[in-house]
């Protein structure tokens, strides 16, 4: 088993390469469903996204945190998020629409569904997380990639950041008085969401194209 070594960059940069390449494939994937929605309905499910590929002192810090061995194996294993993209959406029907889209793709697996939205976080936190795996075809073999995808409104991205901000200001330990205070502020979010959607709904022309495609109705049941 191959030690992380940070200061060999040559290590770091043969074993980087797929994750950047599956980065790159999962970002055109999105921009193309995007795009399609757009020129095909004149809708667009998806606000903007955002990508990152984790820092090695991130992996090295959750190797430790989760007790695993700094290995190469143990992060091509057991860790799931090298690859992390954030796709926000205006309403959460948008993010049902494309989790069934990304469920139907033939050059993607969805390996794990955690629903934060229908079960959010006891601290309020809301998002749909997705595990993929997606194919990387590199000179030597094609390697099955796993990536972290994230779906949120834009409500559920500017709680679930201020958040994170206050989350590390106080070293991991929110006093019990922001703590409610971010409950409180993840309720409104819940009611932005449903005020903002009953008031496009009203409006009629921006409905899904998604929504009889993908039989949204049978899924949220
Ligand atoms: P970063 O820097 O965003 O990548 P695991 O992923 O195995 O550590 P878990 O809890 O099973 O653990 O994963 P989960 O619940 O799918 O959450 C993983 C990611 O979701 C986090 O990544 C955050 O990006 C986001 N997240 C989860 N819970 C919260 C929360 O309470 N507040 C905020 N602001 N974000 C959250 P990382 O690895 O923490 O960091």
């Amino acid at each position: 088993m191959i030690e992380i070594r940070l200061t060999d960059a040559n290590q770091w940069k043969a074993f980087i390469i797929p994750y950047k390449f599956a980065l790159d494939k999962l970002t055109i994937m999105i921009n193309h469903i995007n795009q399609e929605a757009a020129a095909l309905y004149d809708y667009n499910p998806i606000e903007h996204i955002k990508s990152r590929l984790k820092s090695p002192e991130s992996i090295l810090n959750k190797l430790e945190r989760k007790g695993l061995p700094v290995t190469f194996q143990s992060v091509t294993n057991d860790l799931f998020d090298i690859v992390g993209i954030r796709i926000i959406c205006s309403f959460v029907s948008d993010i049902y629409d494309l989790y069934e889209l990304l469920r139907k793709r033939q050059d993607l697996k969805i390996v794990e569904c955690k629903d934060y939205i229908r079960n959010p976080k006891p601290n309020g936190y809301q998002s749909l997380h997705l595990i993929v795996q997606i194919p990387v075809t590199l000179a030597s073999e094609t390697k099955q990639v796993y990536a972290e995808i994230q779906l949120r409104t834009m409500g559920m991205d500017f709680w679930a950041s201020l958040e994170h901000k206050i989350f590390y200001k106080y070293n991991r330990d929110i006093p019990d008085r922001l703590k409610r205070e971010l409950r409180d502020a993840a309720d409104m979010t819940v009611k932005l969401d449903e005020k903002m959607k009953a008031i496009s709904d009203e409006i009629g022309r921006i409905e899904s194209p998604y929504a009889q495609l993908t039989n949204r109705a049978q899924l949220q049941t």
